[in-house]
């Protein structure tokens, strides 16, 4: 028999063993993100089925209204953790408000923001999605936390990562200390350690954008795409277009080989289109654990002092390198 593969439970209590006063509800909550994960997926499996059982936000053969697969992964994250006396608040892309959670309350001491279905439009054509999450701790002792106080900078998460629902189910999480990916093994419904400690490389030959918005971009954004596709043996020009319309999927892929993930402003939207807190925030905190760096192109994403709930921003995120040349061009530096 081999060596026994390590769970995701098993590895977390493990690690924690290491650190004085941990109390075992990181792992907890570990746990319960990747079930999250396995409902999820379970129903993701089902979604080409949905021409014959009835589209979702419409109607069934049986009449009754079908809920949009959103909205489901949404309810799945509040259900998961209602009463599950880890977390006090919740917010999320589908929800205009954040959510508190009492009967947790005094002991759940995380907040968790997060996109619970990324990519959505790409269910109808059994393409990869993803959920991202974001967590912070909440210390305020008297009271259960407002708004306001969920709306805080990505240098202060302390665990962040994503779920990506591809070929397999992965969960890809950092605490702080390296980034680690884990398989679901769907025949004991264990997560399994695939990916220990993940480094980016410094540099890919890949890059990951929606093209079709060149001309709405400005001058600088323009020339550094030009300059990708110019040929040059040296630089590993022209960089190969990887883009599968799942934020989750192609940060995954630059994670693991390197290269670039640009979802830039443009001239008359410069706030771009990716949220800061439940999308940005995370992955920049996943990315740079592994060695590279996320930017708007011209600020760390990580450093961006938050003003709204569901603020956007222009993200540039991958191998160092590659980001820090995107934000000469950007800056008009080049
Ligand atoms: P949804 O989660 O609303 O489907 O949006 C997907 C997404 O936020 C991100 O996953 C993609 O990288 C990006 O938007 C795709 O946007 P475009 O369709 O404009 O390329």
């Amino acid at each position: 028999m081999g060596p026994f593969p390590l769970t995701l439970t098993r590895y977390i209590i493990q690690k924690q063993a290491a650190y004085p006063g941990a109390t075992g509800e990181f792992s907890s909550l570990m746990a319960q993100i990747g079930l999250v994960g396995k409902m999820i997926a379970q129903d993701l499996r089902r979604a080409g089925l949905i021409s014959i059982l009835g589209t979702t936000g419409g109607t069934n053969v049986q009449g009754e209204s079908v809920k949009k697969l959103d909205e489901i992964a949404n309810e799945t994250f509040i259900k998961v953790f209602q009463y599950s006396g880890l977390v006090c608040a919740l917010a999320s892309e589908e929800m205009e408000k954040p959510v508190t959670l009492p009967e947790n309350w005094p002991h759940g001491k995380y907040m968790l923001l997060f996109d619970p279905l990324d990519g959505s439009s790409n269910t109808d054509v059994n393409m990869p999605l993803g959920a991202i999450f974001s967590v912070h701790c909440y210390d305020g002792a008297a009271r259960l936390p407002s708004e306001s106080e969920l709306i805080r900078k990505g240098s202060e998460q302390v665990a962040a990562g994503y779920l990506m629902y591809g070929s397999s189910t992965m969960l890809v999480f950092t605490a702080g200390q390296g980034v680690h990916g884990f398989t679901l093994d769907p025949g004991v419904g264990e997560y399994l350690l695939s990916h220990e400690h993940i480094r980016i490389p410094a540099k890919g030959t890949v890059y990951a954008a929606n093209e079709g918005n060149y001309q709405m971009w400005p001058a600088g954004t323009r020339r550094y795409f030009d300059y990708l596709k110019a040929r040059d043996k040296a630089t590993g020009r022209p960089y190969s277009a990887r883009y599968s319309g799942c934020l989750v999927a192609d940060v995954h892929r630059v994670l693991l080989d390197g290269g670039i993930y640009l979802y830039p402003g443009e001239t008359e939207k410069p706030e771009g289109k990716l949220r800061l807190l439940y999308e940005a925030n995370p992955l920049a905190m996943v990315v740079e654990q592994a060695g590279g760096r996320a930017s708007t192109g011209t600020q760390d994403i990580l450093g961006i002092k938050p003003t709204a709930l569901h603020q956007r921003v222009p993200l540039l995120i991958g191998s160092r390198d590659d980001v820090t040349l995107a934000e000469e061009f950007i800056q008009e530096r080049r």
